[in-house]
């Protein structure tokens, strides 16, 4: 292995060393495929974009709490430690003793860094479980939809966590239905980490032993060009219409496994009855399709018949789900994966995130991994993720999610580490309404990112260059001594570390720290999982000293290739699964039974509620990057060399950008209904004819858009996507899509602004 130190991050393990020019960083060495994201991580330790100190909102400090329309555009004082934490604490006892734990929000949704220890929301909430508990969110942006949806249809999530493994694919698939693609950049990275990177060399495999691809996106990219795919570049939001259209098919032309329809499912007779139009008295036809998929009623027709030739995976990633309606491409693959009568089969079936990240169908994560313990949550009382502006904005408002009424509660004090909602969050101007709707917000950052910007209070964390953790994932297979790089930058502190001087003068220091050093706990939670559950797992591991020594331990391989489904299809009698049927649910009485017209009781075709029109007539794809994780790293070397005129790019088909007079390279604006963002136009014939793709992560930039008359200046799709759930089933995350509109900017583009050090007015908080 080459010198440095062992580390890991959520887009690969390497090692890093600190070196006159800066932190060098070697991918591990057994990764056939290192990410290119790891050219970010060197830019962590530089004092770029970095809090350097404590520092707090000029109106927070002077005027006290409140809701305030100045945050996120007033001054920050650099404060010390102790006198922000004792303020921080204060704040904290005015809220409990007023309101109780129902009106701190400490959800901190994000995925913060790699490292079990300091997994930012595990320290918050271990730390507010001290308190009484806070609100916490339930669900993911990532895949909300699938999280609450399985459930109904076949008793679980494992369709998104761990579905068929890939090995099987690779042995047994004939063809592969992809929705929304196998894109290699998300396939880099994995919650939690990622020791080696195998999903392109799997797919690779596949078609060197003769399997086809099929890619269902409107992105040609989205699947390597090396695999060869047919590519049917759908409408943005058709899937739907297109799979419904192949179920038809299968039905008129009796291709269908009716034994396993039989066996195995439940409402088969009402989803096939309204692909014949009871209901609606629409037969759903690839003709019927085309229209709306822009997909010729031929080429459906053929693929249905191709799909039920040989063996065949129909994938859905997670992103086609994370729109309006996202539950119904998602139970509609179900459907057409059941029909065709191969779920629970080698290499057949569906799946939900295939290559959305790494770890989706590498390992089961039957091995327990090091945890920090959390206490029980006293409160209970969660909202769904993607409803957090609505809760701040709408205090004590109703609200209806799977089935169930609930109210927002009066949220006065928000509590966020390890996230960036101004990266991950819809409609960014009403996030930003809804965060000055707040008394206080309390944000821990080791960057200045939009996030932190709109805080009253920010304090500077360390990020995992400066701590040393162990680093290991659910769907990995090593576990990573992550050593520490280099000292912490300025006065940068550990979560822990602020959350234990928190927790002192909130008097339940000890409970929280059990008066353990953060080093002591890292080697605590590795003994204690050694010892215990890995022991019980059979799982020889080495002690702490020899695994630090090591830098590395590697889990044994898993018992057996995972085929989702298998004992279920083999006997579904002994092994029902845990649907009120014990079937495949395609009719659900459950959720019919919730009365909602925005998702019926089995999968339907509803046509996008945002559509194109003269104002705003290009769909927008609103994807994750290619060139970092999300918002992370935006400075870094791999994103920065991605820009397009310093902006993020803007993808759009050479005959749309000819009709807009628009070239290659030029700085053009974004608008939609709810705000415009500045980007760099990158011609390319990649993306569908109507469509424009911006990435999500740039880092919002209010000030250069300012001077630019737009709402951001350096191209944070997130102002003009809606915020807006998927359903009242699922209440999830919509950012891809939204309808906009592509024009120049005239004039100079304004400098970036948002990676400097904020304006303070240079006097000591302490002078007010
Ligand atoms: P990250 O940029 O990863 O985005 O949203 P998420 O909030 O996870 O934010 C993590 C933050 O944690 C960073 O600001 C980083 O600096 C900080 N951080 C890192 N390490 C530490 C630490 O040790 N301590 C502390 N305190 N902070 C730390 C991602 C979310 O975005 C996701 S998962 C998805 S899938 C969504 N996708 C889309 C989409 O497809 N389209 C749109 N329009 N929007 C999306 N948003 C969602």
């Amino acid at each position: 292995m080459s010198t440095g130190t062992p580390h890991s991050s959520h887009w690969g393990a390497f090692r890093a060393e600190q070196t006159p020019a800066g932190v060098r960083v070697t991918a591990h060495p057994d990764d056939p495929e290192p990410s290119p994201l790891l050219g970010n991580v060197a830019v962590a330790a530089t004092p770029t974009a970095r809090v350097l100190r404590p520092h707090v909102r000029r109106g927070w400090w002077e005027d006290g709490p409140g809701p305030d329309p100045r945050r996120g555009s007033d001054e920050f004082l650099p404060v010390e430690w102790d006198e922000l934490l004792d303020r921080v604490a204060g704040e904290y006892r005015r809220v409990l003793d007023e309101h109780g734990p129902q009106a701190v929000f400490a959800g901190s949704y994000g995925w913060a860094s790699a490292g079990r220890f300091h997994h930012a929301q595990s320290q918050v909430h271990r730390f507010s479980h001290c308190l009484g508990g806070a609100v916490r969110s339930s669900w993911t942006y990532s895949h909300g939809v699938g999280e609450v949806l399985m459930p109904h249809v076949v008793g679980n999530q494992e369709p998104l966590l761990s579905p068929t493994a890939w090995s099987s694919i690779e042995a047994h698939t004939d063809l592969v239905i992809a929705l929304g693609g196998l894109p290699a950049k998300n396939s880099e990275v994995a919650s939690g980490g990622i020791s080696r990177h195998e999903v392109a060399g799997r797919l690779r495999a596949a078609r060197a032993r003769g399997a086809q691809f099929v890619l269902v996106s409107p992105l040609r990219d989205d699947l390597a060009a090396e695999l060869d795919a047919d590519w049917l570049d759908v409408v943005p939001g058709s899937d739907a219409a297109l799979l419904l259209a192949m179920c038809h098919v299968l039905l008129v032309e009796d291709l269908l496994d009716r034994d396993f329809l039989e066996r195995c499912t439940a409402g088969a007779d009402v989803f096939l009855a309204s692909l014949r139009g009871a209901g609606d008295g629409v037969e759903k036809t690839p003709e019927w399709a085309a229209p709306l998929t822009g997909i010729e009623a031929g080429r459906i027709r053929e693929l249905a018949r191709r799909a039920a030739r040989g063996r065949t995976m129909v994938t859905v990633s997670w992103s086609v789900a994370r729109t309006r309606f996202g539950e119904q491409p998602l139970w509609a693959a179900v459907a057409l994966a059941a029909m065709l009568g191969q779920v629970g089969l080698p290499g057949g079936g569906f799946g939900h995130g295939y290559a959305s990240t790494g770890g989706v169908g590498r390992r089961s994560g039957s091995y327990p991994l090091p945890t920090l313990p959390q206490f029980a949550d006293p409160l209970r009382l969660r909202i769904p993720v993607a409803r957090i502006a609505d809760a701040l904005l709408h205090p004590g408002e109703p609200y209806e999610v799977d089935g169930r009424r609930e109210r927002y509660p009066h949220l006065r004090l928000v509590h966020w580490a390890g996230g960036n909602p101004f990266h991950h969050h819809q409609d960014l101007l009403r996030l930003r309404r809804a965060f000055q709707a707040a008394e206080t917000v309390v944000v821990h950052e080791p960057f200045w990112t939009s996030t932190a910007r709109h805080a009253d209070v920010v304090l500077a964390t360390t990020t995992t260059l400066e701590r040393t953790d162990v680093g290991a994932a659910r769907y990995d297979d090593r576990l990573i001594a992550m050593g520490r790089v280099h000292p912490p930058l300025g006065q940068a502190r550990d979560d822990y570390a602020v959350l234990s001087a928190l927790a002192a003068r909130l008097g339940v220091g000890e409970r929280f720290t059990e008066g353990r050093s953060a080093e002591e706990w890292v080697e605590h939670l590795y003994e204690q999982w050694r010892t215990g559950p890995a022991a019980r797992a059979g799982i020889s591991a080495p002690r702490y000293a020899d695994f630090i020594a090591a830098g590395e331990f590697a889990l044994p391989p898993e018992p057996a290739e995972k085929v989702m489904f298998a004992s279920f299809r083999a006997d579904p009698g002994t092994y029902p699964l845990r649907t009120p049927s014990g079937r495949i649910e395609l009719h659900s009485q459950t959720v019919a039974g919730f009365g909602y017209d925005d998702c019926p009781g089995h999968p339907v075709w509803l046509a996008p509620d945002e559509e194109p029109d003269e104002e705003f007539p290009l769909r927008l794809i609103a994807n994750n990057p290619a060139t970092r994780l999300h918002s992370q790293l935006d400075h870094g070397a791999t994103s920065q060399a991605g820009k397009v005129a310093g902006r993020e790019p803007v993808r759009l088909h050479p005959a749309d950008a000819a009709a807009l007079g628009l070239a290659d390279g030029q700085v053009v604006v974004l608008r939609s209904r709810r705000g415009s963002c500045l980007g760099g136009l990158l011609v390319s014939d990649a993306v569908r004819r109507g469509v424009v793709q911006m990435s999500t992560g740039a880092w919002f930039d209010p000030v250069a858009g300012a001077a630019a008359g737009v709402s951001c200046g350096y191209g944070n799709v997130n102002v003009l996507t809606r915020d807006i759930g998927s359903s009242r089933l699922a209440q999830a995350c919509t950012g891809q899509h939204a309808a906009v509109r592509v024009e120049a900017f005239e004039g100079t583009p304004p400098r970036v602004t948002v990676f400097d050090q904020p304006t303070a007015s240079g006097r000591s908080a302490a002078a007010g």
